[in-house]
């Protein structure tokens, strides 16, 4: 199977739950896309050419364009491919906003669920990268403290669990309605988290039958038309064409950022993630596009979110 410069590839892994979530808007999209499947663990040397060091998952490539960060893939999915979903309607803002909380402290409990509960019997390459990556220095001792802890980890993800159900209960089928929009798919993704990696999960979720009717629906959307795609070949994708998006920096930029100027941008956290380092070629309030060249996949644009990212100047 090959792809073609206007395709849309997605490197990911199936246990990835945030790349679940992009599986999800491609699947309320009814979207077709080529599925690359990446390491669970870094090095990954078939990834990094395209994305100039960042590691995380998932990463959306269409051609020499990259987008990182499920928020970035979700609004190019958006932007492209309009309909159904959340742009075209006035929920669209407030679904961001959310999801700085989905993102951020409900999938930090989440993750803090998981592996505390598996703390004892993690491997260990796996438990120091993702130790660091969602605990930063002290990794070992919060994974202890969130083993110990479980219950009242467990409380803090009931409550909004409540409320996603109390939505609901008027028997609505998706969260803002008939259609499902970017909001389910943003908080689908820690249910399906919580279901799949803790062995008390299933047993939490029981406790709320709206919550559940609506999971069933989700599950039902499926994740689109996907074939899978060799990692070699989404790079000879990237080698064989050349960046599409467009050049365009807002003039009030708080950071003064300008077309052309060289930067440095990584997560915004204390994780020990590489930088990425380009030319700015657009930068809104939403995001920032930088270009950078390298062997293995040529000339890329590589779309970073503002939130939640530290701009380098
Ligand atoms: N803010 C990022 C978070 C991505 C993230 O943390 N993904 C996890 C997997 S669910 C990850 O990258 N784990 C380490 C890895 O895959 O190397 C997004 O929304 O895409």
């Amino acid at each position: 199977m090959t792809a073609s410069a206007t395709d849309i590839i997605l490197h990911n892994y199936p246990q990835s739950p945030v790349a679940e979530k992009v599986r999800k808007v491609l699947g309320i999209k009814g979207l077709t896309w080529h599925d690359v499947e990446i390491p669970r663990l870094p090095p990954k040397p078939l990834l990094t050419p395209l994305t100039g060091g960042y590691r995380r998952t998932p990463v959306m490539q269409i051609g020499s364009d990259i987008f990182c960060d499920s928020q970035c893939i979700i609004r190019e999915l958006e932007r492209r491919h309009p309909s159904p979903i959340e742009r075209s309607d006035a929920n669209a803002g407030l679904m961001w906003v959310t999801s700085r909380f989905t993102d951020g402290d409900l999938f930090s409990l989440a993750v803090k669920i998981v592996l505390g509960a598996a703390a004892d019997a993690l491997d260990e390459d796996f438990a120091k990268d993702r130790g660091l990556l969602y605990f930063g220095e002290d990794w070992a001792e919060s994974l202890k403290q969130a083993n110990a802890e479980l219950p009242h980890f467990v409380s803090q993800l009931r409550a909004p669990f409540s409320w996603i159900d109390d939505t609901l209960s008027d028997g609505r089928k998706f969260l803002l309605g008939p259609q499902a929009a970017a909001i389910d798919a943003q908080i689908y993704y820690m249910v399906w988290f919580i279901r799949g990696r803790w062995s008390g999960g299933p047993s939490l979720l029981s406790e709320f039958k709206d919550l559940l009717r609506w999971e069933q629906n989700m599950l039902e959307i499926g994740h689109g038309n996907s074939t899978s795609l060799d990692a070699i070949d989404a790079l000879v994708v990237a080698l064989n064409s050349e960046p599409a998006s467009e050049s365009d920096v807002a003039d009030n930029d708080p950071q003064g950022l300008k077309a052309g100027m060289s930067v440095s941008i990584a997560p915004d956290m204390e994780s020990g993630e590489q930088l990425v380092e380009g030319t700015i070629r657009s930068a809104n309030a939403e995001s920032i596009a930088i270009d950078l060249s390298t062997e293995e996949a040529g000339n890329v644009c590589v779309h970073f979110p503002r939130t939640g990212y530290r701009v380098f100047v």
